[in-house]
């Protein structure tokens, strides 16, 4: 069974050159990239899109850096594509995901930590609804 993910590659990962990086490691695992877009987010659908955060000390942050220039929005899709994207991805705070991963390779900080990957299929779901309101 086929599966949405919804991935940002976020500012410091565009301003880093690491777009073609991202997408490389995708494609080879397999995974079908289905919608892409380079954007800058608003404050609004920035604020949407981490709602679950709002009452986080760091959600201020996270809404400044997530605006902060373009990002690259991405539907993926595959068999398990929201489990397969976070391996990919590794862990949250880079300097405990594993090298291989795409945060263990190429980020030191917890805030700006190259990408995002939806964390379940309902999330998913909510996340490309707020990117790709039409296309889904
Ligand atoms: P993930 O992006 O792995 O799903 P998350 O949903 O818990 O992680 O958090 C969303 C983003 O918020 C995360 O990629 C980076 C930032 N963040 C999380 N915890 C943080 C913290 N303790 N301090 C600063 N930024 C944090
Ligand atoms: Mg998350």
């Amino acid at each position: 069974m086929s599966e949405r993910t919804l991935v940002l590659i976020k500012p410091d990962g565009v301003k880093r050159g690491l777009i073609g990086d991202v997408i490389a490691r995708v494609e080879r695992k397999g995974l079908k990239v289905v919608a892409m877009d380079l954007r800058t987010l608003d404050a609004d659908t920035a604020k949407a899109h981490y709602a679950e955060h709002s009452e986080r000390p760091f959600f201020g942050e996270l809404v400044e850096f997530i605006t902060s220039g373009p990002l690259v929005a991405m539907v993926l899709e595959g068999p398990r594509a929201v489990e397969a994207f976070r391996a990919l991805a590794g862990a949250t705070d880079p300097v405990k995901s594993a090298p291989g991963t795409i945060r263990g390779d190429h980020a030191l900080e917890i805030g700006e930590n190259v990408v995002h990957g939806s964390d379940s299929p309902e999330s998913a779901a909510r996340e490309i609804k707020i990117f790709f309101p039409d296309r889904f």
